[in-house]
């Protein structure tokens, strides 16, 4: 198991974090997952095989921005 913090931009409301929290959910391998607009933080307990960039991507999928 390994625990990610990804630094998202563009979330704004509760409703924005449940359709992150969910997205990562459909990763295989992803556990738990805790977003809050609030800070942009996502944070992501998943198992070691699930890649930093998947996540990342996913979270782009949906609309929001990784900052880097
Ligand atoms: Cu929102």
């Amino acid at each position: 198991m390994k625990e990610l913090e990804i630094k998202v931009k563009g979330m704004m409301c509760n409703g924005c974090e449940n359709r992150v929290q969910n997205a990562l959910k459909t990763i295989e391998g992803v556990k738990e997952v805790v977003a809050n607009h609030a800070t942009g933080i996502v944070k992501v307990t998943a198992n070691e095989e699930v890649s930093e960039n998947s996540i990342k991507e996913k979270i782009e999928d949906i609309g929001y921005e990784i900052e880097r």
